[in-house]
């Protein structure tokens, strides 16, 4: 039996499933899950010693790739003066002023430890800001486990195809509305039936939780004005696209400001950190300042703090790494389209920098829906055939994937000739 076989055995003993987060359980695409010794660059080594390529990039944070020397030496460096004070730090405002530096439009940033952290805040400071209690989110886009968002959920919910989760409260589900991705249309309804009732949209500019699904032209702006037009905070949820898809994220990008903007993945280089920021008139709001409470032991904390900072200020120096980042990405979208083209596979290939995502399905993949209704059973075959050949991909259809930096064309080049030997 290969060790992470056995190990997978063991941890089920002891924790829920036998993992520590359900999407790395394997579920959504059969099988045992692999368990990582450690990791360099562009590659994940098992508990075996086999080497994978890695389009997870831990979902996202590891942008320049695994182990990248910089963070591990600042990581050392902090670490020998102690791993936490509770206490402020001059880190902590190293690391706000880095965040204004870097992307628009954030007047105040409060660092906490997870991306669920940084929207449920950020929510619950909409709803203490507006006096209103309903929001809006879109079918298939994930914002972390806390109760308000676990209605029609992607990533590990549609993995798991949960579409209604004990222990949410029948009167905090009642408070969120869902409507489509790119469907502006249906935000309106919803808006319209809700008169003065809506608090908040929450939207991932660029969804990553049911694959990479791009906004259509007119949805980010529409989303804009509604917000302006109503009085409703709209809130990007950047934990994925922040320090992603550009030094400034997604706004940069679609030249689109929100209200508030969560962070997390990138901004903490593998260590727990999630950040939300944005308007000083929204933000003053918060605790100590006003009275929206949110606090955490560990935020800020200084390990986590010098580790994000020393990627971050990497990122900002060289700003050529998202060019390079969305060269090799677009390389790998057309080897990979190619490749389903000769093996006669329909395919649909979404991709925005470097998040990309692969649909079994002739029809475009614009929003939850269209996912869905993609092969899955194909997706299932494809995950376990390019594991087979030593290539990493999220193991469910409702992921993106994330590509680092550190791959090299002769990785993606693996990739793509992998694909090209998958036979159904
Ligand atoms: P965390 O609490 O997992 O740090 O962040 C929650 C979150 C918020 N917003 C977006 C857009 C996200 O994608 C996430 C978390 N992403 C998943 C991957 N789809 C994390 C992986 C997991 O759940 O194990």
């Amino acid at each position: 039996m290969n060790r992470s076989k056995y190990l997978f055995q063991e941890a089920q003993l002891h924790i829920p499933g036998g993992v520590n987060s359900p999407v790395r359980a394997f579920k959504g695409v059969g099988g045992h899950p692999i368990f990582i010794k450690k990791a360099f660059g562009a590659y994940l080594y098992d508990e075996d010693g086999k080497r994978y390529i890695d389009c997870i990039s831990s979902w996202g944070p590891m942008i320049l790739g695994h182990a990248y020397a910089p963070v591990v030496e600042a990581i050392q460096q902090q670490a020998v003066y102690g791993t936490s004070y509770g206490a402020p730090t001059q880190l902590e405002v190293q690391m706000a002023q880095l965040i204004k530096q870097m992307v628009p439009n954030i007047a105040l940033v409060r660092m906490v430890n997870s991306g669920t952290e940084a929207c449920m805040s950020a929510l619950r400071l909409a709803r203490g800001y507006t006096k209103r209690n309903k929001f809006i989110k879109f079918e298939g886009c994930y914002h972390g486990h806390a109760d308000a968002f676990l209605v029609k959920g992607g990533s590990g919910l549609a993995t798991l195809d949960i579409d209604t989760v004990p222990g949410v409260g029948t009167a905090t589900a009642a408070d969120t509305l869902t409507a489509s991705y790119n469907d502006l249309q249906g935000v309106k309804q919803l808006i319209d039936a809700h008169k003065n009732q809506v608090a908040a949209i929450i939207v991932e500019p660029v969804a990553g939780n049911m694959g990479c699904i791009l906004p259509e032209p007119h949805f980010l702006p529409g989303l804009r004005k509604l917000c302006d037009d109503e009085g409703i905070v709209l809130i990007f949820d950047e934990v994925m696209t922040g320090f992603r898809l550009a030094a400034g994220g997604a706004q940069q990008l679609y030249g689109i400001q929100a209200d508030l903007v969560t962070f997390g993945k990138v901004i903490g280089a593998g260590l727990p950190v999630g950040a939300f920021g944005g308007k000083a008139a929204i933000m003053k709001h918060i605790a100590p300042l006003g009275k929206v409470y949110q606090a955490g032991t560990l935020s800020g904390n200084p390990i986590a703090m010098v580790a994000g900072y020393t990627l971050l200020k990497n990122l900002q120096q060289h700003p050529n790494i998202y060019t390079e980042l969305a060269a090799k990405t677009d390389y790998l979208r057309h080897g990979l389209q190619l490749a389903f083209k000769q093996l006669g596979i329909p395919a649909v290939v979404n991709q925005l920098g470097s998040m990309i995502s692969v649909h079994f399905t002739a029809k475009p993949v614009n929003n939850f829906a269209d996912a869905a209704a993609c092969d899955i059973a194909l997706f299932q075959k494809y995950f376990h055939h390019m594991l087979q050949n030593g290539i990493y991909l999220p193991p469910s259809a409702f992921e993106s994937w994330f590509l680092n930096n550190a791959l090299t064309f002769a990785d993606l080049d693996e990739i793509i000739a992998a694909t090209k030997c998958f036979v159904l």
